[in-house]
C-alpha cells in the first residue's frame, strides 16, 4: 500500500502503451486498467497511443522505437509471461525486463515495467482484476508519478 500522496504532472502529457498479444485475455485487462487510471487522472484518450506486439520479448524494441520519437512523456510496457515446463519463461521474462530497463535509461524517459511474471494463469488473473489489484492501473499511476518527479527535478515545475 502506497502511503504517500500521488504527485501527478501539472501539464498536458502524452503516454504510449506497448502491450504483448501473448496471453491476450490477461494483457487486455492490464491495458484496460492502465487506460482507466490515465482517464481518471485527466489524460484524454487522444493523448494515448496503444501499440500491440507479438509477445513480451518484443516489448523493449517497440518501447525503444516509441521513446525515440520524442513525443511521449512515458512508455508503459504491459505483458504476461506465465511459467511453463521449460526454461523459455526465464529467457522471455529476463530479456524483457532487462530490455525495458535499458530503454528507460537510454532515453531518460519513464519506461514502466508492467509485465506479469507468474507461475500460472490464476496468479496472473489475480493481478489483472477490475480496479484495485490491476497491475496495468498501477503502472499508469507509476508513469504519472515519474513524469511529475522528473519535471520537478528538471526544473519545469517549482520544487
Ligand atoms: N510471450 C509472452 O508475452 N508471454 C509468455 O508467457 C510467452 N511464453 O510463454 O512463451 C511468450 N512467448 C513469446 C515471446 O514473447 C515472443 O513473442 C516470441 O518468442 C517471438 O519472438
Amino acid at each position: 500500500m502506497n502511503e504517500y500522496p500521488l504527485e501527478i504532472p501539472q501539464r498536458e502529457c502524452n503516454i504510449a502503451i506497448v502491450a504483448g498479444q501473448f496471453n491476450h485475455f490477461i494483457v487486455q485487462q492490464l491495458v484496460d486498467g492502465a487506460l482507466d487510471a490515465l482517464e481518471r487522472n485527466g489524460i484524454p484518450a487522444s493523448n494515448i497511443t496503444v501499440a500491440w506486439v507479438p509477445g513480451a520479448f518484443e516489448l523493449p524494441l517497440a518501447a525503444d522505437e516509441l521513446a525515440s520519437r520524442g513525443n511521449h512523456d512515458a512508455v508503459i510496457a504491459l505483458g504476461a509471461v506465465i511459467r511453463g515446463g521449460t526454461p523459455h519463461f526465464d529467457y522471455v521474462a529476463g530479456e524483457c525486463s532487462r530490455g525495458i530497463a535499458q530503454v528507460g535509461l537510454k532515453h531518460k524517459l519513464p519506461v514502466i515495467f508492467g509485465v506479469l511474471t507468474t507461475d500460472n494463469v490464476d496468479q496472473a488473473l489475480e493481478r489483472a482484476g477490475a480496479g484495485a489489484g490491476n497491475k496495468g492501473f498501477d503502472t499508469a499511476v507509476a508513469a504519472l508519478q515519474m513524469i511529475a518527479l522528473l519535471d520537478r527535478i528538471r526544473g519545469s515545475q517549482p520544487a
